[in-house]
């Protein structure tokens, strides 16, 4: 599942979407979001998975209307999606998830909340903290289960990668949308990615 790479709980972001790439069935739909979902799935997904068709939205300014194009993604490929989206992406398009009971191919929304925007922290700006987190992570304390609750979906909030995995492969045998909340440590996934990088040895 999350092959050689350290696993932690709760789960660190690279292993949830390695079990993501792992698990999802062939035929099916994977919207990726904007800021570190799309690049940890384009860097760290294992080769040689399911025939999935991708889909993505550059967005006017980039995490706004992921869920909307999500919704509309799942109606145009008449299968079940599954929606990969950090919080501050969802937190932008809250309404859309009114669609989701409108259409009739289910999607699976897997929020991975590090509350903020974790992508910042691999940038140099990092290391001034005083600006850095009012400025750039943005930090907050919301978590989703309220918002499933208000529009009537599912909701899981899985504390390990086994436990996301079990909630996962549920979900995908369920005909009903569902949002599946992941709390990570966003400076922890910053070290990882460090130390992953610091192992890559370019030879020419
Ligand atoms: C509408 C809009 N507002 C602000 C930004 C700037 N921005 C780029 S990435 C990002 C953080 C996104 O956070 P999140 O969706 O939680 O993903 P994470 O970085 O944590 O993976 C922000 C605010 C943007 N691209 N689009
Ligand atoms: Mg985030």
């Amino acid at each position: 599942m999350a092959g050689n790479l350290p696993v932690s709980t709760p789960p660190d972001e690279i292993s949830i979407v390695r079990t993501i790439a792992a698990t999802i069935p062939a035929g099916s739909g994977l919207f990726l979001g904007n800021s570190l979902p799309i690049r940890l799935m384009d860097s760290f997904a294992e080769p040689g998975g399911a025939l999935v068709s991708v889909g993505t939205n550059r967005g006017a300014s980039g995490i706004d209307g992921n869920l909307a194009t999500a919704a509309g993604f799942a109606v145009g490929l008449g299968s079940a999606v599954t929606a990969v989206l950090g919080d501050l992406a969802v937190l932008h398009d809250l309404n859309s998830f009114a669609l989701f009971k409108k259409i009739s191919t289910p999607l699976h929304i897997v929020v991975i909340n590090n509350f903020g925007g974790g992508i910042f922290q691999l940038l140099p700006i990092f290391d001034y903290k005083d600006v850095f987190e009012p400025c750039f992570a943005t930090p907050h304390n919301y978590h989703f289960e309220a918002i499933a609750k208000m529009f009537d979906i599912a909701y899981f909030n899985p504390n390990s990668l086994h436990e996301f995995a079990q909630v996962y492969s549920e979900s995908l045998s369920s005909s009903s949308s569902s949002l599946i909340e992941i709390r990570t440590d966003r400076e922890k996934c910053a070290r990882l990615l460090s130390d992953l990088h610091g192992k890559i040895i370019v030879s020419v």
